[in-house]
């Protein structure tokens, strides 16, 4: 049964692109449509073929850390050093598209670029600096960043992780919990307590003492890797500490790059999952007629829309605003806070649309309605998000 019940209903209908109702494409510049429609051809041939079969199997799919670095995306935002040197919006941009693929794919990116490169890059020495870099931006080495402990998530100033001296060099002990890419990764940086506050430290991941192991079984992330990192004894010298970060505002300064990519990434799951349930809807009969059809469908799919659009304006918004070095940490959370929660709302509703065959991984929303528990949850709860917010808001500290 056909849904365009008159010619001008049918070309109506194909004029729009449902997922961008108010002409946000206008927004972009050439390059940034380009740099766009590159990421969304690499995630439809590369990802979205595969990323069942690798959520299933929970495989991390390690093969295509080259061909994003082909496409410039690895510390694709950092200047020099064989990074592509890409604006705030151009990063934001490719954000959407791969977790538009999966949740997974685009920590990856965020990981290795917003978290351990951009460590190095704001933090490290020279020396830091050309020995990995470089790599890292090929896609030869994977970095990780070890923030969180098992007992130590919202709250790092809890960290119990310690780098002591011994003569010049460094001892840390201690572990780190849900640590993106740990167990493939051939450098981590981990923020440890020492004498003199926090300092965060280069770490090769073959240096003795160092381990990682894969947290399994996971029912969120299952095409991405997270771990425990125990560290016991690991010597390092002493030029293995990143010179220009003390305190927490070293690793919060890189959490604001994966914290401003999210709000971007969330926004390309919603609307993979959006335009699942839209396809699903025109084909699919219940009642003899199309799901599309009836009004309940339809409004479900115009408040996922209306809140894509607005999704994306934000992020967009706050994209300028860092291009313009105007980008402020609490605007980052606006960002975040939003965008993972009406994210996360959206792929749940898209789920209600495609009934039962919903729950299968034939279909991309609850796949990404589970990821997006995790990307919720890391680099700042909901909770604090709010908190820093209504901080913002009122003057008053709420967190302890
Ligand atoms: P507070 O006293 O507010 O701040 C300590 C120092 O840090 C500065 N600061 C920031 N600087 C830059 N950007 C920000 N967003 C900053 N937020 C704070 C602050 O100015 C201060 O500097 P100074 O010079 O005075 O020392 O610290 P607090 O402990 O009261 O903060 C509270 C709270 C809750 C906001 C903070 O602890 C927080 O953001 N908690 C959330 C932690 C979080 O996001 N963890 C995620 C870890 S990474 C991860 O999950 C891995 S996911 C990816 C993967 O590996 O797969």
């Amino acid at each position: 049964m056909s849904l365009a019940h008159s010619s001008a209903d049918r070309e109506a209908a194909a004029a729009v692109d449902p997922s961008d109702l108010i002409s946000f494409d206008s927004l972009l510049s050439t390059e940034e449509l380009a740099l766009r429609d590159r990421v969304r051809t690499f995630v439809r041939e590369e990802i979205k073929p595969n990323i069942a079969k690798w959520y299933e199997e929970a495989r991390f799919p390690i093969e295509i850390v080259p061909k994003l670095a082909k496409l410039g995306l690895l510390g694709m935002h950092l200047k020099g050093y064989g990074c592509a040197g890409g604006t705030a919006v151009e990063y934001g941009l490719a954000a959407a598209e791969l977790e538009a693929g999966d949740s997974g794919i685009r920590t990856l990116v965020s990981v290795q670029g917003s978290l351990a490169m951009s460590a190095i890059a704001k933090h490290g020495s020279d020396e830091q600096k050309q020995e990995w870099l470089p790599r890292m931006a090929a896609g030869e080495a994977i970095g990780c960043f070890g923030l969180t402990e098992p007992t130590a998530g919202s709250d790092p100033s809890a960290m119990t992780t310690f780098a002591s001296r011994d003569g010049a060099d460094w001892v840390l002990n201690g572990a780190k919990r849900w640590i993106g890419l740990a167990n493939v990764a051939q450098v981590a940086v981990i923020w440890a307590q020492t004498d003199e506050g926090v300092r965060g430290f280069v770490v090769p991941t073959g240096t003795p003492g160092f381990t990682a192991t894969p947290i399994e079984p996971k029912l969120s992330m299952r095409a991405s890797v997270q771990c425990e990192i125990s560290l016991e004894n690991v010597r390092l010298p002493d030029d293995a500490v990143l010179p220009n970060a003390s305190g927490l505002k070293g690793p919060f300064s890189c959490l604001n790059e994966a914290r401003y990519g999210i709000a971007w990434g969330t926004m390309g799951a919603a609307r993979d999952a959006f335009e699942d349930a839209l396809a699903y809807s025109k084909e699919r009969l219940q009642f003899g007629r199309p799901l599309a059809g009836y009004q309940l469908t339809q409004q479900k799919l115009v408040n996922m829309a209306l809140e894509i659009n607005k999704g994306f304006l934000l992020a967009l918004h706050l994209g300028r605003l860092k291009d313009a070095g105007k980008l402020q940490p609490h605007q980052i959370s606006v960002g975040k806070l939003n965008n993972c929660r009406e994210a996360i709302e959206i792929c749940r509703e898209a789920r209600t649309i495609l009934g039962g065959n919903g729950i299968t991984l034939a279909y991309s929303p609850l796949r990404h309605a589970n990821n997006l528990e995790s990307v919720r949850t890391y680099e700042g709860t909901d909770e604090v998000h709010t908190l820093i917010l209504g901080q913002k808001l009122t003057g008053v500290g709420a967190f302890r």
